[in-house]
């Protein structure tokens, strides 16, 4: 039997390209956490769990994922069988309430060493790819239209992202529609506009949001609301034309089936650091499309290895029919995989594998490790 040996965490603070502004903060930099799970035979499987800003979007840290796997996830895990992995999560569920990035980390890590084991692709534990790239969209949050404007026309110049989505809530509602509309005149009809609003309005903002929105044709909001507010979330969804995603509203399964059942919202931003893993992913993809509601590939910004993970899982799902948001590593200055992900064509390319089919580069971790900046400054 194959064990658990040791699992390693490493937070690594990456810098951002440009300041990314966001409702409830603005990132310039991104600090993701790097695990590692050791097996007995040797082998070594890669995960990562990454939140954005600090602790303004979610409870979890870049800390606090670490704490929980250093703390009580690894104890927990050292030992067990590495083949089977529904056995692990479920004890990681039973050792960790919530935490879902930190337990999304390591799960990866399993799938990623038990493909590694097998010599096929973490796609092919799922069932096998049905795509061998995804179309990916480009978030324009620079907190300025003009530079946002000439960010949208470069990308569709070089034909990397035709799906834009605007990040907006932290200005007034007016003065972002304004900024939108400006957005959208300048794309016309070339690409499709889309805006996240992180939670930041209420529910007569949201009206006023959504029919501003609607009017200049924007195709989807995300998140218009506070994720508790599911009824008021239905309310909007069924009032407008303009399509209405959950993001923060899913933190698994249960939520999923939640907002399905009262079918508060048209899709599903799915990701697998929110549900806690790429198995209960797949959950709330089966609870959306069997409830009748699409799904969208999302993202908490991750590396390579974090992007690499869902890019495995989405590749197995026929119908995404939003696309996907998985463009976290061009976001950071710097790349830490060996090779990088391959972006053109406006989609992305999975990795082959096996396992996640992406490699660690040790010297560009080791350069942005947090214990390592610590050790340098003492
Ligand atoms: C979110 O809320 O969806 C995804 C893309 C981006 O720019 O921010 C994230 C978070
Ligand atoms: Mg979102």
């Amino acid at each position: 039997m194959t064990t658990i040996d040791r699992i390693q965490a490493t937070i690594a603070d990456i810098p951002t390209i440009r300041g990314h502004v966001l409702s409830m903060t603005t990132m310039m930099c991104q600090s993701i956490v790097l695990v590692k799970v050791f097996f007995s035979d040797g082998s070594v499987g890669l995960g990562e769990g990454t939140t954005i800003g600090g602790m303004t979007y979610c409870p979890e840290s870049p800390e606090s994922i670490k704490l929980a796997i250093d703390a009580y996830l690894a104890p927990a895990l050292v030992g067990q069988d590495a083949d089977r992995i529904a056995a692990a999560s479920l004890l990681m569920a039973k050792t960790v309430q919530g935490n879902t990035i930190a337990r999304c980390a390591i799960e990866t890590a399993l799938w990623d060493g038990l493909a590694r084991r097998l010599n096929v692709s973490v796609a092919q534990l799922f069932g096998g790819a049905v795509h061998s790239s995804l179309p990916v969209a480009w978030t324009l949050a620079s907190g300025n239209s003009q530079t946002d404007a000439e960010e949208a026309l470069e990308m569709l110049e070089i034909r990397r992202h035709n799906v834009f989505k605007l990040k907006i809530g932290k200005r007034a509602v007016r003065d972002d529609v304004a900024h939108v509309a400006g957005i959208k005149k300048a794309v016309g009809d070339r690409a499709s506009i889309r805006v996240d609003v992180n939670q930041a309005w209420g529910i007569t903002d949201a009206r006023w949001g959504l029919a501003g929105l609607q009017e200049i044709g924007v195709d989807l909001v995300e998140q218009p609301i506070p994720r508790g507010y599911t009824a008021a979330l239905k309310e909007l969804t069924s009032s407008y034309e303009i399509a209405v995603m959950a993001d923060e509203s899913l933190q698994g399964p249960e939520d999923a089936a939640q907002v399905a059942a009262q079918r508060s919202a048209d899709v599903f931003a799915i990701k697998i650091a929110q549900s806690g893993g790429l198995a209960p992913a797949r959950d709330v993809i089966t609870i959306a499309h069997t409830a009748g509601i699409d799904t969208y590939g999302g993202t908490m910004l991750e590396a390579g290895v974090g992007t690499a993970a869902a890019l495995q899982l989405f590749s197995t799902i026929p119908k995404m029919r939003w696309g996907t948001e998985l463009f976290g590593p061009l976001l950071l200055r710097d790349e830490i995989l060996a090779e990088p992900l391959q972006y053109g064509d406006f989609s992305v390319t999975v990795p082959a594998g096996p396992g996640l089919g992406v490699d660690l580069d040790e010297d560009k971790v080791a350069f942005y490790s947090r214990d390592r900046a610590r050790s340098v400054a003492l």
